[in-house]
């Protein structure tokens, strides 16, 4: 079978697991909700004809291992989430463990040095419980109580979702990677302008943005629309307005940094009601840690000074800080190599966008292999990939699995296994 046609079923089944929805006519997939299981069943019907064992792990990854040529060897894994954004794309985060998929499947039934483990994890985007990595963060071992308390907006918690979901929480320990592992590899769309501007397929990553994720609620009066003077007004909306506004203004002033408020919600939310209270959530991204940190404070302190002087009070909430994290140079190295011998010059760049690569990381030596996003769409369904990218990109890892199975490295580490 050419890649060629390997990679037209990739995006089939990627259109596939798309379907799989809590949302009739878009994608919407979060941590251990039904379509997840349906995800769950398709993957393994894919991997059990390959020889794979598939298991749920307590945290609810999915974990296809294909074993190694011999019973004691490492193991490389390959893999990215199953979750997504509401109203999502096809392909953000599945194509990574299709991929893994159809990299065994190119493998025809040989067995390598190293056993290869195809991870699907059960939630990287943080949306039903606010902050993100929660199936990646389990194979670390920071799975922590404090995260499994977290509730969602029913009140539900993580712990009781994973039980809710027929897992155990006590298992969680289990799900951690043990000592055998060379390395994660995770494919996924850049999501990003550069790939497309550039008209390169396929992007190394050298480096993944640091970011902080944050609640912050205003406070002021609910009054009536008719009857109460402008100038008596504590107007909940009108201060988020202000704010928004200043949070735009600052991330277009400092260069590098992105910020986001991506939802807001008032209360009670009638339009002949003055808002007495706002939600918003805030996300600030940076390359370099100490930048973001900096215009996190700036953020915070002209919602403090935009509350004060129109009589309202304003809180935050820090749901997520994530330092920016470093890839791991050697495993990067060897993924340029293989993007080469497909006949194409790799980009090395940085993601702008958060992986679980970035958690694996603390880990394992991590690496992403990006796919070029045409016209830079992403978290919408117009999301896309080329088939000659996808195609290139199933070369470039058949080509680094060859590559790993004769590099010394592994021939040690196979012995040491
Ligand atoms: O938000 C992100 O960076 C990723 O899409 N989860
Ligand atoms: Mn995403
Ligand atoms: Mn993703």
């Amino acid at each position: 079978m050419s890649d060629e046609s390997r990679a037209r079923t990739a995006i089939e089944r990627c259109r596939k697991l798309a379907s799989f929805s809590q949302d009739h006519g878009s994608t919407r997939r979060t941590f251990l909700s039904p379509p997840m299981r349906e995800c769950h069943r398709e993957i393994a019907a894919w991997l059990k004809p390959l020889g794979a064992k598939v298991r749920i792990d307590a945290a609810g990854n999915l974990r296809g291992f294909y074993p190694a040529a011999e019973a004691i060897a490492p193991r490389l894994l390959i893999g990215s989430h199953l979750d997504t954004v509401p109203n999502a794309g096809a392909f953000d985060g599945v194509l990574g463990v299709v991929l893994g998929v159809a990299l065994l499947e190119a493998l025809d039934g040989k067995r390598l040095p190293f056993g290869i483990e195809v991870i699907g994890f059960s939630e990287e985007e943080g949306q039903r419980f606010g902050t993100p990595f929660i199936g990646s963060r389990a194979l670390v071992g920071r799975l922590d109580d404090e995260l499994l308390s977290r509730k969602d907006e029913n009140g539900v918690c993580v712990r009781q979702a994973i039980q809710d979901f027929g897992l155990d929480p006590r298992e969680i320990p289990e799900a951690a990677l043990k000592g055998d592992t060379l390395g994660f590899v995770e494919f996924h769309i850049e999501q990003g302008p550069i790939l497309d501007g550039l008209e390169r397929p396929l992007g190394v990553v050298e480096a993944i943005a640091g970011q902080s994720r944050l609640e912050f609620i205003f406070i002021g009066s609910v009054n009536h629309a008719g009857t109460t003077p402008m100038n008596q007004r504590r107007d909940a909306i009108a201060a988020a307005a202000e704010w928004i506004t200043a949070v735009e203004r600052e991330a277009q002033r400092v260069e590098g940094l992105v910020a986001t408020i991506g939802s807001i919600t008032a209360k009670p939310g009638a339009p002949n009601v003055i808002a007495g209270e706002t939600r918003l959530t805030l996300d600030v991204r940076h390359g370099v840690d100490d930048s973001r940190d900096r215009a996190v404070e700036t953020l915070m302190r002209l919602a403090e000074t935009i509350a004060a002087r129109r009589g309202l009070s304003v809180r935050h909430t820090t749901l997520l800080t994530q330092p920016s994290v470093a890839m791991d140079r050697p495993l990067a190295r060897q993924i340029e190599q293989a993007i080469r011998r497909t006949g194409c010059e790799p980009h090395v760049m940085v993601s702008g966008a958060g992986h679980d690569a970035m958690i694996l990381a603390e880990k394992v030596p991590a690496s992403m292999i990006f796919l070029r996003t045409p016209r830079g769409i992403s978290h919408d369904p117009a999301e896309s990939v080329r088939v000659e990218d996808v195609a290139k990109a199933i070369a470039a890892g058949s080509h680094l699995l060859a590559l790993l199975a004769s590099s010394p490295a592994i021939q040690r580490r196979t012995h040491l296994a």
